[in-house]
């Protein structure tokens, strides 16, 4: 059972998918002996919802919550992604960049 909890930033700010860490990240969560026995779980849902939060209360993961003593700001950029601990089988969750963040302007707002 995978005790610690490595976590990575999937897809940047910018659209950029981390290919370099994604490896360093299977390797890490020991991904390919699983074959096909593990789950994927993602998040999605307003800025400062409480979608990181929850994860972590959840899955014992280290997703960066927001510090509410600054404000209701943006503290999720592109995807995040960390292994569960204390699951098996083997428990990925995803956190999503918040839908309505002001600081994507109006563009990104029409997506959704
Ligand atoms: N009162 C209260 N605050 C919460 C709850 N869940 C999260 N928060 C707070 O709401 C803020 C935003 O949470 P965060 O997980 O960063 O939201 P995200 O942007 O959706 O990932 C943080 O300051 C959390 O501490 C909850 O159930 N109750
Ligand atoms: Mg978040």
């Amino acid at each position: 059972m995978e005790e610690l909890c490595h976590s990575l930033q999937l897809i940047d700010g910018n659209g950029k998918f981390n290919v370099a860490g994604l490896e360093e990240f299977v390797k890490a969560v020991k991904l390919t002996q699983c074959g096909l026995s593990y789950t994927v779980v993602g998040i999605m849902g307003p800025q400062s919802s409480g979608k990181s939060t929850l994860l972590n209360h959840l899955f014992h993961t280290n997703f960066r919550e927001m510090d509410a003593y600054k404000g209701r700001s943006q503290t999720t950029k592109g995807i995040w992604m960390a292994n569960c601990v204390g699951i098996e089988p083997l428990t990925i969750a995803m956190d999503l960049e918040g839908t309505d963040g002001r600081e994507r302007g109006e563009c990104f707002q029409k997506q959704f």
